[in-house]
């Protein structure tokens, strides 16, 4: 099998509320769609993705350039694609853009080789499971009042999930406590709940809150300082019994190794995009679980699912439903609020045409 055209769609998937965040106000999932076609038929799907659709210019120039190493090659030297596409990328540096197009081609080559062997990609790299833990992300905002959250909070329960995650970072330490509590009513003991401060906080406030936090049994603190500051993230993960997980917002194994070697999180987030897609994703699994540290996807939850699913430390899956609009096949729970792993061949999730044709741009 041979890969003979790459196709993209320009998608606007617009979110059920728009999110402010500290990429600004989100108001919708700009996507990218790659195609990649084969001399079989066969076509792979992969996805790249930037908020409201910002650059996306700039995105798909990046994947285009990489339309001369695709072309003519074979799905089952996908790692020889990959290896050749980081060589090559030296001059631009080893993140940024240059990795962001690199994802959904390296998706694509990925979903490809499964559905040409019939199995999940799970499947294809040796599943450890066939169900996995899943969190409810997205919601439970600082936009929220008390009440909100609380309501809010047990409408995700009712919806099967046994775990959810809010946010942190309101002005004062008190109301941060009084909102996590709240939750914590909410929910009960036994439900998972983690809290992202999405980089809003100094290492001495991370300190201050996240002991204030201590009692409310928080699976884990998420960026709690800017991204790339991972000294102060290892000070405030030396200094808290609560875990700290982070890294959705660093590039590859590079970025990776260095937050292992500085201990700056307990829990790992590679994001599917930023680590150039699932053949980093999975070295940067594994080189985890040499340090002992879990791993917590970040985004693209169809796609991350069969890959947390393949890696014995694949600690717990976000699931973000910002892309599902776009997939034929929801992500399902069963009894004990974990995701299901497809039995379906490829990835396990497919785009939709109808919905490429609503979304289109
Ligand atoms: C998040 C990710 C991407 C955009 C906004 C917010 C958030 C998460 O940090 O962890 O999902
Ligand atoms: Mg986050």
């Amino acid at each position: 099998m041979k890969i003979t055209g790459l196709r993209t769609d320009i998608v606007h998937v617009p979110l059920p509320t728009p999110i402010p965040s500290s990429l600004g106000v989100i108001e919708h999932a700009g996507c990218i769609l790659v195609h990649l076609e084969t001399d079989v038929g066969m076509v792979g799907e992969g996805l790249a993705f930037t908020v409201n659709g910002r650059r996306s210019d700039v995105l798909l120039a990046a994947i285009r350039s990489y339309e001369p190493l695709v072309l003519g090659s074979e799905p089952e030297f996908g790692g020889g694609f990959w290896q050749a596409a980081w060589n090559g990328m030296g001059f631009f540096g080893h993140r940024g853009i240059a990795v962001l197009g690199l994802a959904p081609l390296d998706m694509a080559i990925m979903d490809l080789r499964a559905k040409k062997a019939g199995v999940n990609v799970a499947r294809l790299l040796g599943a450890c499971r066939q169900s996995v833990p899943v969190y409810a992300s997205g919601g439970l905002r600082l936009s929220a009042s008390i009440d909100g959250l609380q309501t809010e909070a047990s409408a995700i329960l009712a919806r099967g999930f046994r775990a959810l995650k809010m946010s942190l970072g309101k002005p004062s330490t008190a109301e941060d406590v009084a909102r996590v509590r709240a939750v914590r009513d909410a929910v009960g003991p036994g439900v998972t709940l983690m809290a992202d401060a999405n980089q809003q906080l100094t290492a001495a406030r991370a300190i201050h809150l996240g002991r204030a936090l201590e009692a409310f049994e928080l699976a884990w603190i998420e960026e709690p300082v800017p991204y790339h500051d991972h000294a102060a993230e290892a000070a405030v993960a030396a200094a808290l019994a609560t875990p700290i997980a982070s890294g959705e917002n660093e590039y590859t194994r590079l970025g990776m190794m260095e937050m292992l070697r500085l201990q700056s999180a307990d829990i790992l987030m590679p994001d599917l995009q930023r680590m150039g897609g699932p053949t980093e994703f999975m070295k940067v699994a594994h080189m985890a679980e040499g340090f002992g540290i879990p791993i917590s996807s970040h985004l693209f939850t169809e796609m991350s699912l069969p890959l947390m699913a393949a890696i014995p430390n694949g600690m717990v899956l976000e699931h973000m439903p910002w892309f599902s609009p776009l997939y034929r096949e929801p992500v399902t729970l069963d009894a004990k609020g974990h995701a299901i792993v497809p039995d379906r061949p490829g990835w396990g999730f497919s785009f939709d045409p109808d919905a490429i044709a609503r979304f289109r741009v």
